[in-house]
């Protein structure tokens, strides 16, 4: 299973983080950053992953999403 993800890469990116980061809207952990604007993310069965977009603001404004696979 994965997750896909469009965007205006000018204006947005995907960073998959922890869930602490996710709840903070930080990253300060173990973290992987797309770019491509559609990005195809491999997920593992049977969890949660974490994504936020880490320009300013935009996660705190609610460009964020959790994904159970
Ligand atoms: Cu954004």
């Amino acid at each position: 299973m994965h997750a896909v993800f469009k965007y205006n890469p000018s204006m947005h990116n995907v960073v998959q983080v922890g869930e602490g980061d996710y709840n903070s809207c930080r990253v300060s952990g173990p973290s992987r950053t797309y770019t491509s604007g559609n990005d195809h993310i491999q997920l593992s069965r049977g969890g949660k992953a974490f994504f936020i977009c880490s320009l300013p603001g935009h996660c705190q404004q609610g460009m964020k999403i959790d994904v159970t696979a």
